[in-house]
């Protein structure tokens, strides 16, 4: 469980602690065993709704358009992915893609957008997605060829996004295109209703963990200019700084996941008997522990500086919500490793909980940027800091 003694560090205000208890409360006995049975699409929707109904989604929008805080607070969101990912990796899942679908709109949205798209997030009546990715511009994300060509105050989508978390059952996609025919070159971004003409999901696939996810193909998709978020040839801006504020929660997730393997794993040591004593008791048992414990605070102290430095310092944090993720994702797959280890047959069998971990982490170290990506980002924010900003 969250080491209580993070939350008195200064990043964190009342607020924060309130959350942070009130969402182990309200989750802990709704999420058992990390394993669902049925439809994921039912599930997933059925974890938003209640989620919405809660008032845990209103933590993914600004308070004037519904949310709880006056601005997207990246402390609490860090708190809550941290705290749903303990218990349950689809519930992470359903905040989650709340908040990085409709973020974009939250930070460069017009009122109207904001207005027309965000009270319903936070309510869970409605469900965001994130589309940039494409077959061929995953990782080199301004490769996309995915086109908006513009004719006066229409454009016209053509192209197609994949690995897209909730296709099939958002009500609309924040989109990332290659701008033709416009006033300037460059990338534009645009929300699109899931039911525009044009829009099809015209795949669905499944993933380790499971959840909705699918390609998305636009044939001559026409978007209203209103429909844009931030000026035209700022589309690549709004959604890397989208990333900047969501990397450092899916670092936030990870340690959700790892603290559940520690926990797993101390349980399992303390109950399993073996050489005359319990696993526990060996040193080699308490060497992995206590190095998955400071792996967990290390990365908390990473998550948590990124996301104080966004709340508080108002700064860019592309260099440090890189860190939080590369560290606190790589350490969580350490971390449930060593724990499916010391589960021994039982950790490789399907449907316990730390198998689901070992699932559940694995897209942490790809999505939102994979840990190469984050390599190369710090990197260079490094390189460039060093030379004077010269570079
Ligand atoms: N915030 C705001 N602007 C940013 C930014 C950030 N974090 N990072 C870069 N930019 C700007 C740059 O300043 C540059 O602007 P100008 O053209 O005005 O100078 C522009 O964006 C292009 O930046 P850059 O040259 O660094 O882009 P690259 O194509 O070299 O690659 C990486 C950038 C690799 C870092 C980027 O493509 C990336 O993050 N890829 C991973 C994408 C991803 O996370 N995919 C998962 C999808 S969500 S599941």
């Amino acid at each position: 469980m969250f080491n209580p003694e993070v939350l008195e560090l200064p990043f964190f205000n009342e607020g924060h602690r309130a959350l942070h208890d009130g969402l182990h409360a309200w989750a802990q006995p709704r999420f058992t065993h990390r394993t669902h049975t049925g439809d994921v699409d039912a599930l997933c929707q059925g974890i938003v709704r209640d989620l919405g109904q809660a008032g845990w989604l209103r933590y993914t929008v600004p308070e004037a358009f519904g949310g709880a805080l006056p601005e997207l607070d990246s402390r609490s969101l860090c708190v809550a992915r941290q705290a749903l990912g303990y218990y349950d990796g689809l519930a992470d899942f359903a905040f989650a893609m709340q908040g990085l679908g409709s973020g974009p709109i939250a930070l460069f949205g017009s009122d109207a957008l904001k207005r027309k798209y965000l009270p319903r997030v936070a309510t869970g009546e409605s469900i965001a997605a994130f589309a940039l990715s494409e077959p061929d511009a995953g990782s080199d994300a301004a490769a996309m060829t995915t086109r908006a060509t513009r004719t006066g105050s229409v454009y016209r989508l053509n192209g197609v996004k994949t690995w897209i978390s909730n296709a099939g059952i958002a009500d609309f996609y924040t989109v990332f295109a290659r701008l033709e025919n416009d006033e300037v070159d460059g990338f534009g971004a645009f929300v699109v209703d899931a039911q525009t003409p044009g829009l099809r999901v015209t795949e669905r696939f499944d993933v380790c963990a499971p959840h909705p996810i699918g390609t998305l193909t636009f044939t001559d998709c026409e978007i209203p200019a209103t429909q844009r978020l931030a000026n035209p040839g700022q589309g690549f801006k709004v959604a890397l700084q989208n990333l900047d504020v969501f990397r450092a929660s899916v670092g936030a997730a990870a340690l959700g996941f790892a603290e559940a393997a520690l926990d797993l794993a101390i349980d399992r040591s303390a109950a399993r008997t073996m050489f005359g004593a319990t696993l526990l008791d060996l040193q080699m048992t308490q060497a992995a522990i206590g190095e998955m414990s400071t792996d967990i605070d290390a990365g908390a102290l990473l998550v948590y500086r990124a996301a104080w430095e966004r709340d508080v310092r108002k700064q860019r944090t592309t260099r440090s919500a890189a860190m939080a993720k590369l560290f606190a994702t790589e350490a969580a797959q350490r971390i449930i490793d060593r724990s499916v280890q010391l589960h021994g047959g039982m950790g490789v069998r399907v449907g316990e909980p730390v198998e689901m971990l070992y699932r559940e982490i694995r897209a942490l170290r790809i999505y939102e940027g994979a840990t190469e990506v984050q390599q190369v980002v710090i990197a260079r924010e490094t390189i460039k800091n060093k030379s004077g900003g010269k570079q």
